[in-house]
């Protein structure tokens, strides 16, 4: 129907092909990279939690489980389901019993709460969540609750864990005969960072995203014997596929799902599992450096130490050897597509000092300048890339489109970037109005929207401070209605009441009488922005 179209994304013809031919896209979908796996080494382990140690047998068994199960309760192929589960082992046989259905998960992270989850679940026109029942001590069934009774197209909860009076997903069994799937469709939808207001859906096919993994794995040099940590929430495109996990299991590889990347977690894990190799952000390979001279755990099994999601500093790049006695690889990454890395033999100032370059020969890469003109190699200027794959539209949202890709089907990025010999790519800011906090990013606007909800709030702008710890926190500069004097822990509390990620409440809060601006006529929000950033930089 209109209000729900059915997932696409469409290539042109000349360039499918291409990707075809080149063997990129290879007509597989995730159904069967797990049965080919299962066929190479059924009794490998697969996938372990605190909980579970699954072999790629178990793996498969129980998906295949789990897709009769989605299907007998009505779900039909091409229906969206909504998956809001933490780092436990149960994520597989949930998201490839999706897959083996011909069902589409759009991924939520366990941040999420009912604000973004309603919006996915419309947006997206799901019928159906998959949820685990508690986390890190938060009850995720009231949520699921909450969204259902917003949306009443979501027929069905299930449940891993205590079900309660939901689906369990262990009472899921195999039924009807399982579809044909078609690996050029949309295999689920990805969530984006959220540039400007509410967080976009990011259709990704069966063929363009195991390519992309595939060839991570490749580039991280994964193999059987190679074990992977899942530090970050698994829902991340980051731990997911870069190489991820998936990129993991396509190698053979065993996958560590840790519940939370705290160091002490982590370090137990990584000599418990003898963990090879694990990504995080910026903030937490600090963590991790600092405690890595007294933890108890040996940490000798790491050779990489993957940090992407934002900027990791030279400075702090360079002490990953001397603390934590692995390689260091550098990750700009992007949910929508354009994944780059430093690679493992890449001399140490490339390493250090820039952030890798694209995984593919066929990764079209422009840097342009605010005329849309290249720049001189090595100036920096707007990142946009076209390629095997990033996407050419956002799900059901022609404004965003519009907006955020060339006729010619180029993604612009929002990224400042400038292009070093040998096509290495050094962040140097962004365009757009987001905080990128600790990885997490999150749109000026939409925390705007939240806080001009509250009567005591005449206007609001948000904006990016430096953080020596998070890379940026939020800064939100108030002017309070008349007659009011709100303060920072009403509005921060107010913005929890509307169920948002707590990652979105604002870090501070300014009040200030007025926006003084030099913008006249219709004041562009990103010049008000950049004007207050820079009054509260300047301590003005
Ligand atoms: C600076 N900025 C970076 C980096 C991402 C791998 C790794 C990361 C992501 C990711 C991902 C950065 N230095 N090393 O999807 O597969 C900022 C850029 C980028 C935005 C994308 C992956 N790595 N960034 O972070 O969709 O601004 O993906 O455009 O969450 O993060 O955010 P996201």
């Amino acid at each position: 129907t209109q209000a729900h179209p059915v997932p696409q994304q469409i290539w042109p013809d000349d360039l499918a092909a291409r990707y075809r031919e080149k063997g990129y896209w290879r007509g597989e979908t995730f159904g069967d990279v797990l049965r080919a796996r299962v066929a190479d080494h059924p009794d490998r382990l697969a996938v372990v939690d605190d909980r579970n140690r699954w072999t790629y047998a178990d793996l498969l068994a129980r998906a295949t489980s789990a897709a009769g199960g989605y299907l007998s309760l009505g779900l039909k192929p091409g229906d969206r389901v909504i998956v809001q589960v933490p780092n436990i082992a149960h994520f597989f046989p949930a998201v490839f019993g999706l897959f083996l259905a011909g069902l589409v998960p759009v991924y939520a992270l366990p941040a999420h709460r009912q604000t973004e989850l309603i919006h996915f679940a419309k947006r997206s026109g799901a019928r159906a969540m998959v949820i685990a029942d508690r986390h890190e001590g938060f009850d995720y069934r009231p949520l699921a609750r909450l969204v259902q009774a917003e949306v009443p197209d979501i027929a069905h909860i299930i449940v891993i864990g205590d079900a309660g009076d939901h689906v369990a997903f262990d009472s899921l069994r195999a039924g009807p005969a399982l579809p044909q799937v078609d690996p050029s469709a949309v295999a689920f939808l990805q969530i984006s960072g959220g540039s400007t207001g509410l967080s976009k859906l990011i259709p990704r096919t069966h063929d363009d995203y195991i390519y992309s993994f595939r060839a991570s794995a490749e580039i991280c040099r994964l193999t059987g014997d190679s074990v992977y940590m899942a530090a970050l929430p698994v829902a991340h495109n980051f731990p997911m596929s870069s190489p991820g996990v998936f990129g993991a299991l396509h190698a053979g590889a065993r996958v560590v799902m840790a519940p939370n990347p705290a160091a002490e977690t982590a370090f137990s894990l990584i000599a418990r599992e003898g963990v090879t190799i694990t990504g995080v952000v910026p903030p937490l390979a600090l963590l991790w450096m600092a405690a890595a001279p007294r933890t108890p755990h040996d940490l000798s099994s790491l050779q990489v130490l993957q940090v992407g999601g934002a900027k990791f500093i030279p400075e702090a790049a360079a002490r990953v050897r001397p603390t934590l006695g692995c390689t260091l690889q550098q990750v700009f990454g992007m949910a929508e597509g354009l994944v780059n890395y430093t690679r493992l033999d890449d001399p140490e100032e490339i390493i250090t000092g820039t952030q890798g370059r694209p995984i593919s020969p066929d990764d079209e890469v422009l840097i342009l300048d605010d005329n849309g003109d290249p720049v001189p190699e090595g100036e920096p200027g707007h990142l946009l890339a076209r390629g095997p794959y990033t996407i050419r539209g956002y799900h059901n949202d022609p404004a965003a489109n519009a907006r955020s890709f060339t006729p010619d089907g180029f993604y612009r990025t929002g990224d400042i970037v400038k292009r070093l010999p040998g096509g290495y790519l050094v962040v140097q800011g962004r365009a757009g109005d987001h905080i990128n906090r600790a990885g997490e990013k999150v749109s000026a606007e939409e925390i705007e929207d939240h806080l001009l909800a509250h009567p005591a709030v005449f206007d609001a702008a948000v904006v990016s401070i430096p953080d020596e710890f998070l890379g940026e926190r939020s800064c939100a500069f108030v002017i309070p209605a008349e007659g009011t004097s709100p303060r920072a822990p009403e509005l921060k509390a107010f913005m929890r009441g509307r169920g948002v990620a707590e990652f979105k409440v604002p870090d501070q809060v300014v009040f200030v009488p007025e926006f003084r601006t030099t913008a006249v006529g219709k004041v562009s929000r990103n010049v008000l922005r950049a004007e207050l950033r820079s009054r509260y930089l300047n301590k003005e």
